[in-house]
């Protein structure tokens, strides 16, 4: 019985198999125009995308067919970013045909991996909030839900780097310049969106008045949908990203007119919108055009969910908020609050109370940092030039809050006014965006139990205390499809084998493994996977940087942006901490290890640039030197993106997760590592205090001042001086910075550290955690001799961290925010 049933299952396997053979090989003929014998890998890997787009289309098909009959409510998630990467191996993983495609692939002659490289990565972010996004839209679809993602359709994505004489270098990222076949335009649904211009006031017949906005723009947004899989043929959902471009019809007007070179000019400043995406992570642009791309995807979107609001119910307005919500990644897309109410309102003709109940409905907000330099104000004067008829809009929101909230509350309280007001009085007026998000939604979460509390406590708590239920937490997650399945396929296999193949829709599962973590059977298994994985980083590692690095070392892995508050810079005094005590003593007893980096600096954020110069610089001067004996390596990766981040977290022993304690609001990189098996030393600081509950304090090194341990030093008086005067390891090697050693017949060149450190008073406190996080070093040390007792540790971190699947989080936002219900589609 069991026999016929493998064997038909084999059958089945052969047969999908030499379809789709035969379906790449029909693909490269007719869609490539080329032929087997002189095809290149990137024909073959786009005649592959074909193929497997037939089964794509088919679930897509099916999936908005099944929505529009069954007229489901939908979330719409608007972010102006999404961290895709490359789709390739996720789609075919998704779709169950990965073996399939391999094999197929191996029986036309060619290796799935040399064709996997052929994808560029979809950079269409910066950092944790766009890949964050990218997990929840595969969740959302994995769980059946109805969701559309909706965002810019960026012609470049965050530039490229690389480094010359260990400085960052940026070059543009056209990661479509030569088509994208994940990619479908749909000219059929096109918008129209209007900025600039000016409000008149009129009086209609009754005497009722009127605003009426003539804009002095008109910019067409073009959407190009992408088909998002869920895992296990479930719904293909959309991400659907807005290309700009001059409208026809106004463009008309100036070439008639004979003025064909405006025509053109303005041509390119409306293209210029969906340009480029904004290399800045956790600071505000503060730049007009970004304002402009921000209205402009809101007010595209919300167009296109009316749209197809209304295929169903006409004018009447009463389901709309039964069947839309939207949720607000960051502040970002906040302008979208505003917008449905000029709709409502104006277009709609609907009466303020009426139009305001339907938005309260709608809208919900996640919040991702506290950081002030990432909140985002908008000079009401810009503001007011680029959508005149919202500001006015925002105006009268904030009028009514302060009447009918502020002022019922905190009656003749004009300093709680000031704080509350979303207009920031001032030298120059402000738009406060982040108040306005919360005044306009129904719910605001934050993205890890500590940061939510802080959201409160800190950043709003007036808020709280005028709507209590209106906060909440949805501790972030990750896919295990991409971050386990796709990218570890080793570990994969041998979880499949243990804790049976379900554990990648059930990620709890994986607890099983728990069981045999003091097994040697399974001890010598699971090193030997990260050893195969630490070899496979190694020649990877090689080829982009030439730099040799030996597997058996122990990887110690930073990645992620650059930035002071995640303190790259402490990870660097370590290294100098123990290259010195190597220079002091030859025999300094360490286990090898290799420090690998992977980050990329905001172009204007200098500091940031200094630091990857720095790391460069030790980096280079410790990798050649002799006396090192190899037991130090470090190694910056450039152009650190997804595709590279799915190389180095299968290979990772240590995730350095060290962050200021309050200061990183969730993190997602630090779930990842753990999944994959990595030991993080990381602070008590967003997320990593709840992967230290899962795993339990044994197999996590924690270190460092707690959140309010570092109130309590900012408000005594913080003074980095004292610590640099009292360790004289610690002003050894900051003194060392200032010679020439590191950038010989240059000294100073690395100084600019040291001076933010002590004179610019180390606001992130690196110097108040440096013994502390040497401690937690030394015990790593110490647990990495013992093989046996890491690989406990490393297979206790995998079993340990279920919690953290994106499809945990969609299903709190689900059951806290959205109220969705899952959709089975029909064939
Ligand atoms: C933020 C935070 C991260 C968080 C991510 C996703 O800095 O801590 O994990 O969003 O919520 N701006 C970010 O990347």
């Amino acid at each position: 019985m069991k026999k016929t049933s493998t064997a038909k299952a084999a059958n089945a396997a052969n047969t999908a198999t030499e379809q789709l053979k035969e379906s790449i090989i029909k693909h490269l003929h007719s869609t490539l125009g080329t032929d087997v014998n002189k095809a290149s890998h990137q024909a073959w890997w786009r005649a592959t995308c074909a193929a497997v787009n037939e089964q794509v289309y088919d679930g897509l098909r099916n999936t908005q067919r099944t929505h529009y009959e069954q007229d489901t409510r939908a979330l719409h998630y608007f972010s102006l970013e999404y961290l895709m990467g490359r789709m390739f191996s996720n789609n075919l993983h998704n779709l169950g045909i990965y073996q399939n495609a391999k094999q197929a692939l191996a029986e036309l002659g060619l290796d799935i991996a040399d064709l996997e490289q052929q994808e560029e990565d979809m950079a269409l972010g910066n950092g944790g909030l766009g890949r964050l996004a990218a997990c929840f839209i595969e969740s959302l679809a994995t769980l059946n839900y109805p969701a559309v993602g909706y965002g810019i359709h960026y012609e470049n994505g965050l530039f490229q780097q690389s480094f010359q004489d260990g400085r960052q270098i940026e070059r543009p990222d056209s990661w479509r310049e030569y088509g994208n076949p994940w990619e479908i335009c749909r000219p059929e649904s096109v918008q129209e969106i209007a900025v600039y211009g000016y409000v008149e006031t009129v009086f209609d017949l009754q005497g009722q008045m009127k605003k009426v906005w003539h804009p002095g723009r008109i910019i067409k947004g073009v959407p190009w949908d992408i088909p998002i899989v869920g895992y296990d043929g479930s719904a293909v959902n959309v991400l659907r990203l807005w290309e700009s471009r001059a409208s026809d019809f106004f463009n008309w007007d100036v070439f008639n007119s004979g003025g064909y070179i405006d025509a053109a000019r303005e041509n390119v400043e409306a293209e210029n919108i969906s340009k480029v995406l904004y290399p800045n992570d956790e600071t505000d642009a503060g730049k007009e055009l970004r304002l402009i791309q921000q209205y402009f995807f809101c007010s595209c979107s919300l167009k296109d969910i009316i749209r197809r609001y209304k295929r169903r119910h006409g004018d009447d307005w009463s389901h709309f908020g039964k069947q839309v919500v939207i949720q607000l990644n960051d502040t970002h897309p906040a302008v979208a609050i505003p917008e449905l109410m000029r709709i409502l309102v104006d277009r709609a003709e609907m009466a303020w109370d009426d139009a305001w109940a339907i938005c309260q409905q709608v809208f919900a907000y996640t919040n991702h940092t506290l950081l002030p330099e990432a909140l985002e104000k908008w000079p009401l004067r810009l503001f007011e030039k680029v959508l005149p008829r919202h500001i006015e809009i925002i105006y009268e929101i904030n009028r009514r809050f302060l009447l009918e909230q502020v002022e019922m509350r905190w009656p003749g309280d004009d300093a709680k006014k000031r704080k509350l007001s979303i207009i920031e009085e001032g030298h120059e007026q402000m738009v406060r965006m982040g108040h306005l998000s919360v005044v306009g939604s129904f719910k605001v979460n934050g993205v890890a139990e500590i940061h939510s509390k802080l959201v409160k406590s800190d950043l709003f708590p007036e808020m709280v205390a005028l709507w209590p239920d209106k906060f909440t937490n949805v501790t972030n997650g990750v896919t295990p499809r991409r971050w386990l399945k796709a990218c570890n396929p080793r570990l994969a296999t041998l979880l499949d084998a243990k804790v049976g193949d379900d554990w990648p829709t059930d990620l709890k599962k994986l607890h099983k493994l728990a069981d045999f973590a003091k097994d040697p059977a399974l001890q010598d298994n699971f090193m030997a996977i990260k050893q195969q994985n630490k070899a496979d980083l190694a020649r990877e590692i090689k080829k982009l940087t030439r730099i040799e690095v030996d597997p058996a070392a122990l990887f110690d892995v930073q990645i992620k942006r650059l930035h002071e508050y995640k303190r790259q810079h402490l990870n660097l005094l370590h290294i100098l901490a123990l290259y010195r005590r190597i220079l002091q003593n030859p025999d300094y007893d360490m286990v090898p290890r290799v420090f690998l980096f992977g980050a990329k600096a905001a172009p204007g954020y200098k500091l940031a640039k200094e630091i990857i110069y720095a790391i460069n610089k030790v980096a280079d001067k410790i990798n050649h030197d002799k006396r090192v004996k190899n037991r130090i390596k470090v190694v910056f990766m450039p152009n650190y993106r997804v595709s590279l981040a799915e190389k180095m977290i299968p290979a990772a022993d240590v995730s350095e997760q060290i962050s200021t304690a309050g200061k990183e609001a969730s993190g997602t990189g630090n779930m990842k590592l753990a999944l994959n098996g990595a030991i993080t030393v990381g602070t008590l600081d967003g997320a990593n205090i709840e992967i230290a509950e899962e795993v339990g304090a044994d197999n996590i090194a924690i270190f460092g001042l707690t959140v309010d341990e570092v109130k309590a030093l900012y408000e005594s008086g913080y003074n980095s001086y004292d610590y640099y005067h009292n360790n004289p390891e610690l002003k050894a090697i900051l003194d060392w910075l200032e010679t020439d050693y590191f950038t010989p017949g240059k000294p100073g060149e690395l100084v600019a550290i040291k001076r933010s450190l002590l004179e610019g008073g180390d606001p992130y406190l690196v110097l108040a955690d440096f013994e502390s996080y040497l401690a937690a070093q030394q015990k790593v040390d110490t647990w990495y001799r013992d093989k046996a007792l890491w690989a406990e540790k490393a297979i206790l971190n995998t079993a340990s961290v279920g919690k953290f699947t994106s499809d945990r989080s969609i299903e709190d936002y689900v059951e806290r925010v959205w109220q969705l219900k899952p959709c089975r589609i029909k064939n």
